[in-house]
């Protein structure tokens, strides 16, 4: 018989992982802290949208997936809870999993695996899971197996990514690397890689730094070419010709709670070697404020001084999607308050409860209120709806309206 699975955190990947495990015949218990969340999945409320999740819930609950605010006694336990940072240290939080072991390892079965999916810098599970499971070991006598199997997702294309991308799985030895994979291999169609615990640990880690460097590269080269008179979205798109050159889309910064969290787990733990990764990290924070430094010199420019017309389109991270953490525009803000640039304003189709001061809730009535506007995320709707920009100074820090005349970065 198949393991029954508690899935520890309902966010953004715990939800999707549960569902699709209990859509898959899976007996799946989702457990959080949070009893608003768990009362609105009780009731057969999702607590997030993404594309096909309103299907997959439907299919989960047909299947008997059961919520609740405790863990459960289970044969499997797959853990996705917050791994925040320290802004300071650099280096992982790691309360919230520390918390939720141990209220796992209470109430787990001899012989039950604790698979953690948040992301952590290598050695965290032999640094803090480990010892509290020698402990029990000690206390309650109980066996319990350990591996890591960090999510892959990314929002937006959630769902697809969570059927067809290969998968890491770290383990201590392959018979709990063999037990985790046979759960995952009911809903994962891409390859699952087994391994080490920290090799899995570091890949992670290593593929969103991978991401942060590059993305500063294209980012680098915009300051570069700005100082040599040179356009960079030409420059980049005939460089990347070259069979083996591949060179990212240059932009307002990097958001996200992987991308422009994760490198800094290397930095924090390793000074001094991650250099290339501290670069790109500090070439990455540095563009909301490039973009406002540009604004700036094109308002200077055109003669423009009142920041009460000057309006900020895009609050989330990145397109299509409703998260704003880390945002670049949040970014943008926090500069710009520093410097006591007070009064810009808002928008963002997606983010519909008020999250900064001078926020509008109507593209019309934020056009009218705007005579420079500077585009922070490409939403589909501004692409569609770009015309309507038509006379205003836009600052297209995307490159993605191609119908009107703009400022890019
Ligand atoms: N960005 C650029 N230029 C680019 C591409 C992206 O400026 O050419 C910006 C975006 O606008 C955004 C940020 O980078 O602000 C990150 O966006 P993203 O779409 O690249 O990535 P995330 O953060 O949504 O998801 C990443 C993915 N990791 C990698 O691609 C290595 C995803 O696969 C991971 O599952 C996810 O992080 C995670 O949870 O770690």
């Amino acid at each position: 018989m198949c393991d029954s699975v508690c899935v520890v955190g309902m966010g953004f990947i715990g939800l999707p992982t549960a569902l699709m495990l209990a859509a898959n015949g899976v007996d799946v218990t989702g457990v959080d802290i949070d009893i608003v969340k768990i009362t609105s999945l009780k009731k057969g409320l999702l607590t997030f949208s993404e594309s096909g999740m309103k299907e997959l819930f439907e299919r989960a609950m047909d299947a008997g997936i059961r919520f609740g605010s405790k863990q459960i006694s289970a044969d499997m336990y797959i853990i996705s809870v917050p791994t925040p940072f320290d802004k300071h240290s650099k280096k992982v939080d790691a309360c919230y999993l520390i918390g939720s072991v141990k209220e796992t390892i209470k109430v787990c079965k001899e012989n039950s695996v604790i698979v953690i999916e948040s992301t952590i810098p290598p050695g965290t599970i032999d640094k803090y899971i480990r010892p509290l499971v020698r402990e029990n070991i000690d206390v309650l006598g109980k066996t319990i197996d350990l591996a890591h199997a960090p999510e892959r997702i990314m929002p937006g294309v959630m769902l697809n990514e969570l059927v067809n991308n290969d998968r890491v799985i770290g383990a201590d030895d392959i018979a709990v690397g063999m037990r985790v994979k046979s759960i995952y291999s009911l809903f994962c169609n891409g390859e699952i890689e087994l391994t080490d615990i920290r090799t899995a640990e570091m890949s992670k880690v290593v593929e969103n730094a991978y991401r942060d460097v590059n993305i500063a590269f294209a980012n680098e080269l915009v300051k570069i070419c700005a100082e040599a008179g040179i356009d960079p979205y030409n420059l980049i798109r005939i460089a990347n010709k070259h069979p083996r050159v591949n060179i990212l889309n240059p932009g307002p910064g990097v958001g996200g709670h992987c991308i422009s969290v994760d490198p800094w787990f290397l930095v924090g733990d390793y000074p001094g070697l991650a250099n290339l990764i501290l670069s790109a990290r500090k070439i990455n924070d540095s563009m909301p404020a490039y973009v406002l430094e540009r604004t700036a010199m094109i308002m200077a420019e055109k003669g423009i001084r009142d920041i009460s017309r000057v309006g900020v389109y895009g609050l989330t991270y990145k397109e299509d999607i409703a998260d704003i953490r880390e945002s670049p525009s949040l970014q943008l803000l926090e500069w710009s308050s520093k410097y006591l640039a007070y009064g810009l304003h808002f928008y963002d189709p997606l983010v519909t409860s008020c999250v900064v001061e001078g926020q509008f809730f109507d593209l019309d009535e934020f056009i009218d209120a705007s005579d420079v506007i500077i585009i922070m995320v490409a939403h589909k709707e501004i692409i569609i709806d770009q015309l309507k920009l038509a006379g205003k100074i836009v600052i297209d820090t995307k490159a993605a309206l191609k119908d009107i005349s703009t400022y890019t970065l």
